[in-house]
């Protein structure tokens, strides 16, 4: 019979061991970025102390006390050397909140800081929080904006399912003290929020994803763009779109930018979700496009079809056939990590650079729209290799 002691151990011992686990590139790939073998976060990373009381007296059994089910749509940042994310993490309540999780290498060894994120209240105070943007902005403070859902007051009486999204703003200079800035002021309900590093004609600059509701987008057109004079008291007064939505693509019903673009000679760089809908319910994949450095409010690439889609295990789990993401570090020697979560469950990386990403966006064939199209951009394609494949 193991002793308590010895199955704390234990419990801490295998821990560890599913911390340290390397992580390895898969070797076949598409030539634009690579998968990895394991997912980087999962609910099972969550530190061991927050799962289980370990007082023998307490806890006689040595059961969880406090279930975790998901550890997903996390943002991103380099912190000195280290790769940092900000998890969305779900607990067996459904209520998800924010955890800082650091990794030496970007790949694998992601551990938990010990304390969850302490978010302050906005004056309403929100049921859920989820899915925050991380942007380190030129006025010096990191800002990290998520989404803030509420039960919606206006619904009729028994029903409980009605939300309202909104944008919330917190700011922070170490990741540790969190000042909570009044939530975004806008016509419409608010989810994918995304702050622009930069200052735009001396302001701040969002991308929104404007809704009519809770789910619905209705007639939000797409993602839109929206310069805002103040952060500590930010209103939305006219919102363009910038990434349209079309019909028969993989962004029919719903997209939303992913984390804040990442600046390259050739224009900014784009990560986003596109969504459609069918049989089997909404499927979210990730899909890139790229805006001017001149202008970032204009579209220069954008590439047909979906750049990742949920493979293998990554189509299974609370929410099926999702990729979702929400954070990418760029280093400086060009390499991008890209993070991004499989179905509401767990986390995952893959490895691009920019240079790839922006031949990707580059010379990748538009969307034509319709079934002609793509058959003549695919016969064009054929054609040419035709010529090569003779030689
Ligand atoms: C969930 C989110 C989801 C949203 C819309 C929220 O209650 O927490 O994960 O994106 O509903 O379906
Ligand atoms: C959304 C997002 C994510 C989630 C996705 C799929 O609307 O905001 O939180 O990953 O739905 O459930």
């Amino acid at each position: 019979m193991k002793t308590f002691a010895q199955k704390v151990d234990a419990l801490f011992a295998r821990h560890e061991e599913l911390i340290k686990k390397p992580n390895l590139p898969i070797a076949d790939g598409n030539g634009i970025y690579k998968r990895y073998e394991n997912p980087i976060l999962t609910a099972a990373h969550t530190p061991v102390f927050w799962r289980y009381d370990l007082d023998e007296k307490t806890n006689p059994f040595l059961m969880e006390r406090i279930g975790m089910n998901a550890a997903m749509n996390s943002g991103a940042m380099k912190w000195g050397d280290k790769y940092l994310l900000v998890v969305r993490v779900e607990g067996s309540d459904r209520k998800s909140f924010f955890a800082v999780a650091e990794s030496p290498n970007g790949v694998d060894n992601f551990r938990f800081w010990d304390y969850p994120v302490t978010m302050p209240d906005d004056v309403i105070p929100a049921t859920n929080i989820y899915d925050m943007r991380l942007t380190a902005h030129e006025d010096g403070w990191i800002y990290g904006i998520f989404c803030a859902e509420r039960h919606d007051t206006n619904a009729p009486a028994g029903d409980l399912s009605s939300a309202t999204a909104t944008a919330a703003i917190a700011r922070t200079k170490d990741l540790k003290n969190w000042e909570r800035l009044p939530d975004l002021k806008t016509k419409s309900q608010q989810r994918n929020v995304v702050l622009h590093p930069e200052f735009v004609d001396g302001k701040y600059a969002l991308y929104t994803r404007p809704q009519d509701g809770f789910i619905d987008t209705g007639s939000g057109g797409g993602i839109g763009w929206a310069l805002v004079d103040d952060m500590t008291n930010a209103e939305v007064k006219e919102e363009k779109i910038i990434d349209p939505r079309h019909y028969h693509t993989i962004k029919e019903v719903k997209n939303g930018e992913g984390p804040h673009p990442i600046k390259t000679d050739k224009g900014w760089l784009h990560l986003a979700h596109g969504v459609r809908g069918c049989a089997a319910g909404l499927r979210y994949v990730l899909y890139m496009y790229m805006t001017s450095l001149e202008d970032p409010t204009k579209l220069i690439a954008s590439p047909a079809g979906f750049f990742m889609a949920p493979e293998g295990e990554e189509r299974i789990g609370d929410v099926s056939n999702v990729l979702f993401t929400n954070g990418w570090i760029a280093d400086e020697d060009g390499k991008v990590f890209i993070y991004y979560a499989s179905s509401d469950t767990r986390m995952h990386v893959a490895t691009s650079t920019i240079d790839k990403l922006v031949d990707y966006c580059m010379n990748t064939p538009q969307d034509g729209l319709t079934t002609t199209a793509s058959v003549d951009t695919l016969k064009k394609m054929i054609d040419h290799n035709m010529q090569i494949m003779k030689k």
